[in-house]
């Protein structure tokens, strides 16, 4: 019988919704008992257990998951405190949860490069990972553990500066601080043991990991078509965002003029439309991707 393999996803929390969705897009079919601990999927030999995103690194590397999907903060910050079991890697980066675990200050304070942190305390949940810059940068300061609402630190004199995860930037603002450094661009990833799973089990991650691709990809992806004069197609090709040779086809019965089809690996925004309407194409239709395999 084959060896189950089994995921580690967030329960609930930011990476929940996403995580799930490409599960589900990547064909499996998750039948979700009320027990919300632990789901079967139907049509593969997986299994997923739902946990805190912070026990996930944990999991992974003590084995009692094979795979799981956080954030590369949480993963990175697991990883440099030291984990009881296997080494772990990253194996795709998933594109969604982007976030930056950005060094912050009061408004106030005069930034002129990370010596100006030197003898300051920066409250962080993310402790290792602060640690690791400030080594890099040189600066001698200290980082303050906080588990959450870091962002009250230095209004309440517990520490200087902060250092903390920023999406929008609006929780900074509406603490008057302001992001002065980059320690860590971070998205949500696929992490696993650096040592082999057995023969059967890699053999299951290495689907997975290539319809996780196809997902991913066809997001990006566009299929677009026009019509247009032969005599535009080099201007039309030049003008298609990251597409390879576009295919073109005869219309019947319009003598010199043709059907364009391409697939773009970047986005097709309005302004790449007018333009290619400027050069003579016309019926121009932008089709989402449902699946690729590269
Ligand atoms: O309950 P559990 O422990 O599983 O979840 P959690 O509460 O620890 O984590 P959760 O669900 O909040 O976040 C999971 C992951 O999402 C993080 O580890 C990041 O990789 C990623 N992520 C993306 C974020 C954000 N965006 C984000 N905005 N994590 C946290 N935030 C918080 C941040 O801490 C700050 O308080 O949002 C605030 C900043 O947001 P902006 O938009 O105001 O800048
Ligand atoms: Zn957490």
């Amino acid at each position: 019988m084959t060896e189950r393999l089994r995921i580690a996803l967030q329960k609930s929390g930011r990476l929940y919704e996403q995580s799930l969705s490409l599960l589900e897009r990547s064909g499996l079919h998750i039948s979700k008992s009320r027990n919300r601990l632990y789901w079967r999927v139907e049509n593969l030999p997986i299994d997923i257990l739902l946990v805190r995103d912070d026990d996930i690194p944990h999991f992974v590397s003590e084995g009692i998951c094979d795979i799981g999907i956080v954030g590369e903060n949480v993963f990175l910050e697991a990883s440099y405190s030291g984990l009881k079991g296997a080494d772990l890697t990253t194996t795709l980066p998933l594109g969604f949860s982007h976030c930056k675990l950005q060094i912050a200050v009061p408004k106030n304070i005069a930034y002129e490069g990370p010596q100006s942190l030197a003898g300051m305390r920066i409250a962080t949940s993310y402790p290792r990972l602060l640690e690791v810059f400030l080594e890099e940068v040189g600066v001698d300061a200290q980082a303050f553990e906080m588990d959450g609402s870091v962002e009250v630190a230095p209004r309440l004199k517990i520490a200087e500066a902060i250092c903390d995860i920023v999406a929008t930037g609006a929780t900074l603002e509406a603490n008057g601080l302001v992001p002065v450094d980059t320690v860590l661009t971070s998205q949500a990833v696929l992490i696993r043991a650096q040592a082999d799973a057995g023969a059967d089990k890699e053999a299951i991650i290495t689907r997975l990991v290539k319809r996780f691709r196809g997902v991913i990809a066809s997001e990006d992806n566009k299929y677009i078509m026009m019509n247009a004069p032969a005599t535009a197609v080099d201007q039309i090709a030049a003008l298609l965002p990251g597409a390879g040779a576009p295919t073109v086809i005869p219309l019947f019965g319009q003598e010199g003029m043709v059907a364009i089809h391409a697939v773009c690996h970047e986005s097709v925004f309005w302004e790449t439309l007018e333009a290619l309407q400027e050069v003579g194409a016309g019926a121009i239709l932008v089709l989402p991707i449902e699946k690729m395999m590269l």
